[in-house]
């Protein structure tokens, strides 16, 4: 809970002329966070586990200003104080609000090419809690920023580490000091994943709001709990004895049973296109084939593939406007 992490008064109290700024990565989840306990913390109902993505991220400098109001500028853009984006940003601030007097100033960039799609609020609420933490010197550590930046949002918990996978535990606390991610130091280089994009289009609905309608409706996500349960543990083993098939199965057997409870929700909905399922589909087939490569898809069109670097050469060759970040597992 805030009140738990954050002081009354902030160890140091910046002049108008600091900045702070920081970077966080993006995320790709092999075992997905898709339901609450609470939804006011972003409690989880089960674990989770993902990939950073390196260099795909946000970068997002903060200051405080005499400003009669927040200003916000995402991507070169000033935001309107009436868009989603700011005022979910600036309720989470309020936290941060030590005095009457000010307001604050954020400059929030993407690395992740523009409309790919792929801007979360994971990179932004983990950059946002990192800038936050420097310029008020509250010295958190890993597992506090972790707790900081889930509060944002949910998956932002896990967007503090910058490469290789990271486990984002439930916990059981109702006040959620122990639901925090952790790195998982597990090396393996050869393991890669490239990003298909479909549509960089805005979605029509949030995720926040897709896994609510999901836990309240769907029939299938009663079972959704205890699979989550099962597949991190046959990801875990896959992970520590290296056996990519394993991880490659239980992840893309994941993500189909995440949307199928989206797809069982009342009102149904889906987040596929024609797009997606032909993909899916070309996936498949190259599998069959005998290309071992999986995919994994979120709360939108986009497929992610993993494969080993081993394959990627023919992978470009078959995909050639597949995307590649750097995620050093
Ligand atoms: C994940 N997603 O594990 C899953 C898979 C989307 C699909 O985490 O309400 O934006 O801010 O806690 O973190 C997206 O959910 O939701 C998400 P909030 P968040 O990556």
């Amino acid at each position: 809970m805030f009140s738990q992490i954050i002081p009354n008064s902030p160890p140091h109290f910046p002049n108008l002329s600091e900045t702070a700024t920081a970077y966080a990565p993006s995320n790709i989840a092999l075992i997905k966070y898709w339901g609450k306990r609470d939804d006011a913390l972003n409690l989880p109902l089960t674990d989770s586990l993902s990939i950073s993505l390196n260099t795909l991220g946000t970068t997002t400098q903060i200051k405080i200003s005499e400003s009669a109001q927040d200003s916000v500028i995402l991507n070169h853009q000033i935001l309107s104080p009436e868009s989603i984006f700011y005022q979910r940003l600036s309720k989470f601030l309020n936290h941060f609000r030590f005095a009457e007097n000010y307001h604050f100033e954020i400059i929030t960039e993407n690395t992740i090419p523009t409309g790919a799609g792929l801007a979360s609020s994971a990179s932004g609420y983990a950059a946002l809690v990192q800038a936050l933490n420097q310029l008020f010197k509250f010295n958190w550590d890993e597992r506090t920023l972790s707790i900081a930046a889930r509060l944002g949002s949910g998956s932002a918990s896990r967007s503090i580490f910058q490469t290789g996978f990271v486990h984002w535990h439930a916990g059981m606390r109702s006040d959620g000091m122990d639901s925090f991610a952790e790195k998982i130091a597990e090396p393996w280089p050869e393991l890669a994943l490239g990003i298909l994009l479909v549509n960089t289009q805005e979605k029509k609905i949030s995720s926040r709001e897709a896994m609510k309608t999901s836990r309240e409706t769907s029939k299938k996500f009663k079972t959704w709990p205890a699979q989550v349960q099962q597949d991190l543990a046959k990801l875990l083993n896959a992970i520590q004895n290296k056996n990519f098939l394993k991880l490659g199965e239980v992840a893309e057997n994941n993500a189909l049973a995440m949307h199928a409870t989206i797809e069982d929700s009342t009102p149904s909905f889906s987040f596929c296109t024609p797009e997606t399922l032909k993909l899916r589909e070309k996936i498949w087939a190259l599998r069959q084939a005998g290309l071992p490569i999986f995919f994994t898809q979120d709360a939108g069109p986009n497929l992610k593939i993993l494969y080993l670097k081993s394959d990627q050469k023919i992978l470009k060759t078959i995909f050639p406007e597949l995307l590649i970040p750097e995620i050093h597992c």
